[in-house]
């Protein structure tokens, strides 16, 4: 097919250094082949090359004061990938990796998860190398302040509605949402994640995570299997992986293992997630602490896995939860995953598994949920947070929850429908990805060429 393999060539000119970006790319339109020899009607529109170029970027400087006095500079970024369903959404991340490849890779995936949630959102994502850890609580505040400075003019509640990833919770939403109101004198729904007293939808803080859970249940039903009882794999020690924790403990599953970047912990017992919530939420320190209060768990160290995966992949288990970042779980990883009898994987971060990671995956026939349908349930209940600020309502937990299972459930059963439709039933990676593009091709060819 020379219009798929054309159009990467000339990504991997236009976008040199941009791996992290060229490897989604790769993945979506390598799935996207069946469909393009089946119908010439997206080549016709000359499709794909449209939609792997980002409608708009931002990049910029944000200088902010350290409390030594001292002036510090970091780069901003935010990109506008693609509007044809609806305002652009995603959400900031603030740590030193990121590079514009970062938040194209991201806002690239953006484009096609929101198109799977059914709800009117458009793909964007943004950020900044600004590294948090260890910062006082004053410095966060200014850099945010600093960021949003520049950010305000390009966002709005119609238009583009930035939301939390890695190294952006709760306290930074506030700030930056303080100050674009301090900037616009306006009070409304243009970041999502806010507090629950200013704005805020119930259960967002937890949304990605137990969507993630309830996407591994749906593909376990599917295979006639349920989720109690399972010993679960989680990575990660943030956000996604805390409320994957809180999901599987409620629904009698054995979550054994959580991570940082520093190591991983193994809790037989199970995580105890009070503890694990009182290191990352409140005091924010290492996980090496959680001995402190449960001598019996096991702390392994980062460094013992210096180039080649993750402890967290390397022990007995049912169900594994990648919830931290990309490429965090590599091929040595997945071989390890099968051999130890892991059967379903949901992912809960952003493409966690490389590509040789997934073929394995897709080769045994597992039950495997790419990130872009499993984790859809943060954005997703960001949306139901937009819709809650445009009619000045908040919502019950209730009636949140229903929701994002019911949407969790549509997705799953789009990508299983259109995995089907193609020959290729239970592989959720192509179903994903044709039915998430499917719907974003198709408005953009109704729109016009824009
Ligand atoms: P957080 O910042 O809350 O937590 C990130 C966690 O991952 C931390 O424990 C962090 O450890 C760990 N981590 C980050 N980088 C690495 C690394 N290179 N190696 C090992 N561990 C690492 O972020 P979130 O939980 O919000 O995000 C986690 C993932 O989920 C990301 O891929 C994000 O894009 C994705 N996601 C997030 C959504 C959301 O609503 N927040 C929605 C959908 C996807 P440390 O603190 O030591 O750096
Ligand atoms: O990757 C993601 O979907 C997010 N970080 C959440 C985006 C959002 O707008 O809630």
């Amino acid at each position: 097919m020379p219009y798929v393999h054309d159009t990467l060539e000339r990504l991997r000119k236009s976008s040199p250094a941009q791996t992290e970006f060229y490897q989604a790319a790769e993945e979506v339109l390598e799935c996207l082949r069946p469909l393009f020899d089946r119908d010439p009607y997206y080549h016709d529109h000359n499709i794909i090359e449209r939609i792997v170029e980002p409608e708009r970027q931002m990049m910029f400087r944000i200088c902010w004061t350290g409390d030594n006095g001292r002036v510090y500079v970091n780069k901003g970024y935010r990109v506008q990938f693609n509007s044809a369903l609806g305002p652009y959404k995603g959400g900031l991340r603030f740590h030193p990796s990121v590079t514009s490849g970062t938040i194209k890779f991201l806002g690239f995936e953006q484009i096609f998860k929101n198109a799977l949630t059914g709800l009117p959102i458009g793909g964007g994502k943004g950020g900044s190398d600004f590294d948090p850890k260890d910062k006082s609580d004053n410095e966060i505040m200014r850099f945010c302040q600093a960021y949003m400075s520049e950010l305000y003019r390009h966002i709005g509640p119609t238009s583009d509605v930035p939301a939390g990833d890695i190294g952006v919770g709760a306290r930074e939403i506030g700030y930056l949402y303080g100050q674009y109101k301090r900037l616009t004198g306006r009070y409304e729904g243009v970041l999502t994640g806010k507090g629950l007293d200013w704005g805020g939808s119930i259960g967002r803080k937890e949304a990605t995570g137990y969507g993630a859970v309830y996407f591994a249940q749906n593909m376990l039903k599917a295979r006639g299997e349920n989720i109690e009882g399972k010993t679960c794999l989680v990575s990660g020690a943030g956000n996604v992986a805390i409320y994957t924790i809180e999901k599987l403990l409620a629904l009698g599953a054995n979550p054994i293992t959580c991570s940082d970047s520093r190591g991983t912990i193994v809790d037989n017992n199970g995580i105890d997630l009070a503890l694990l919530k009182e290191l990352k939420e409140v005091k924010r320190t290492s996980l090496e602490q959680y001995l402190t209060k449960r001598p019996k768990a096991r702390y392994i160290p980062a460094t013992d896995y210096p180039d080649d995966g993750h402890a967290v992949w390397r022990l007995k288990a049912d169900v594994a939860f990648p919830c931290a970042t990309q490429n965090e779980l590599t091929d040595t990883d997945a071989k390890a995953l099968l051999q130890n009898g892991v059967t379903c994987i949901s992912e809960g971060a952003n493409m966690p598994s490389n590509a040789a990671a997934i073929n394995r995956f897709l080769n045994a026939n597992i039950a495997y949920g790419p990130g872009k349908a499993a984790n859809a349930g943060g954005v997703a209940t960001s949306q139901l947070e937009m819709a809650q600020n445009s009619s000045m309502e908040q919502w019950p937990l209730v009636k949140v929850d229903a929701k994002l299972k019911d949407i969790m459930a549509n997705i799953h059963q789009q990508c299983a429908d259109t995995a089907e439709e193609f020959g290729e039933p239970n592989n959720l990676v192509l179903g994903a990805n044709i039915a998430g593009f499917r719907k974003v091709a198709n408005a953009m060819i109704a729109q016009g060429v824009t």
